[in-house]
């Protein structure tokens, strides 16, 4: 791969920790909702293996919050998504699938309920602004809608509970899974909430002040070495292993959220009114004709930027590999896949052709294990 610097400007937004990562030796970025996301440090494979021992502080400002507000807020959040959000509670995390009219993908965001009638969707990596006020100002919406600065810090891995805290106090420890709450730090009001994209538990911590932040920044890598704890950032491995789902990477606006094994997230049977209801509908009744699944391949190396074809022996298409990483886990290549009905199934095998070799692989379930 030719390493080459991102330019940053207006477009391509740094966050307020971007100095922070530079200083601790950030390895390489992806633009993730127009905005810096470190990918590494020095070494994927190292940051697997410590993240799933020790504890690590990740700048995920790039998970921008829409915040919606006013008399419709819950009638437009609602729209967007075939979760039914009517008995969502305040002080609750909701992982909810946001749809179009014909039952595709937009993004898959965590939603926090955060007053009555002000709800922030902490989003994945599409402009669910702009599909937010498409359908606000066609349906004359009473609702405010705009993109917070809030930047989020989170701290993931098993030593998380301890550090913070530490930081914030015992009191922390009694939140629960998908649950947020406010928490002092230096006499500031910090909301956090028990969540990551990882399966190592963890929090993530919205901060609306800069000044504030860096001052909480500064104190717990100050404070971090008794937990070994390091800067890090969201690792490929670990959350292809844990089937944490990338949006624009595994699925896309081309697939419905059947496809994308969402399924727990989908009420149909409610009487909520959300755009896609009719397309789902036939979706469900039709039966999908394809599905996200695990997959493991025997080769050592692959940098995907486009989707690969996935083959069986008589050259006939079952797939195509969406996200992919080498593994020192399991000492191959996982990845996260699109297959065809017919061959979902475990241990079904297939072939790809990687840098001009043909490799093979087969069919596994998610997560990865
Ligand atoms: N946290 C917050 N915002 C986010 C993410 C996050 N926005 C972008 C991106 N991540 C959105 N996508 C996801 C994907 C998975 C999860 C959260 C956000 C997730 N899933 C759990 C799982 O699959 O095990 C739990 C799902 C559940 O119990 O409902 O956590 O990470 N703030």
């Amino acid at each position: 791969m030719k390493k080459f610097e991102i330019s940053k400007n207006r477009r391509v937004r740094v966050t307020p920790y971007t100095s922070r990562l530079e200083k601790y030796g950030v390895g390489g970025y992806t633009v993730y909702n127009h905005m810096l996301l470190p990918t590494h440090f020095k070494s994927l494979e190292e940051e697997y293996f410590h993240l799933k021992k020790d504890v690590q502080l990740w700048d995920v400002s790039v998970q921008k919050q829409i915040e919606v507000t006013g008399t419709d807020s819950y009638k437009l959040v609602q729209l967007m998504t075939c979760r039914d959000l009517s008995s969502a509670k305040i002080l609750k995390c909701y992982y909810v699938p946001l749809i179009d009219g014909n039952g595709n993908m937009i993004n898959d965001p965590l939603i926090l309920k955060v007053e009555d009638m002000k709800w922030r969707i902490c989003i994945a990596d599409s402009d669910v602004l702009l599909y937010a006020k498409g359908i606000a100002d066609s349906m004359k919406l009473r609702v405010k809608i705009h993109e917070t600065n809030i930047s989020t810090l989170a701290v993931q891995g098993p030593k998380s509970f301890e550090l913070m805290s530490k930081v914030f106090g015992e009191n922390i420890s009694k939140l629960k899974f998908f649950n947020f709450n406010y928490y002092k730090f230096g006499g500031v009001d910090f909301m956090i909430s028990k969540s990551g994209f990882s399966k190592q538990g963890g929090y993530e911590i919205y901060i609306q002040d800069t000044a504030s932040g860096h001052k909480l920044y500064d104190y717990i890598i100050k404070i971090g070495g008794e937990f070994n704890l390091k800067p890090g950032c969201p690792n490929a491995i670990e959350r292809i292993e844990g089937a944490l789902l990338s949006y624009g990477n595994d699925m896309d606006n081309n697939d419905n959220p059947f496809e994308c094994g969402l399924d727990k997230y989908i009420n149909l049977e409610s009487n909520i009114e959300f755009l896609g209801k009719k397309a789902l509908q036939k979706a469900k009744s039709e039966g999908i004709k394809r599905k996200l699944m695990g997959v493991k391949i025997n080769d050592k190396n692959i940098y995907l930027t486009k989707e690969e074809k996935l083959f069986d022996d008589k050259q006939k298409t079952i797939g195509f590999l969406r996200s992919a990483v080498y593994s020192p886990r399991f000492k191959m290549i996982v990845g996260i896949a699109m297959i065809n009905r017919d061959y979902c199934k475990v241990s079904q095998k297939f072939k790809i052709n990687l840098n001009n070799k043909i490799i093979s692989g087969s069919v596994c379930s998610l997560p990865i294990n």
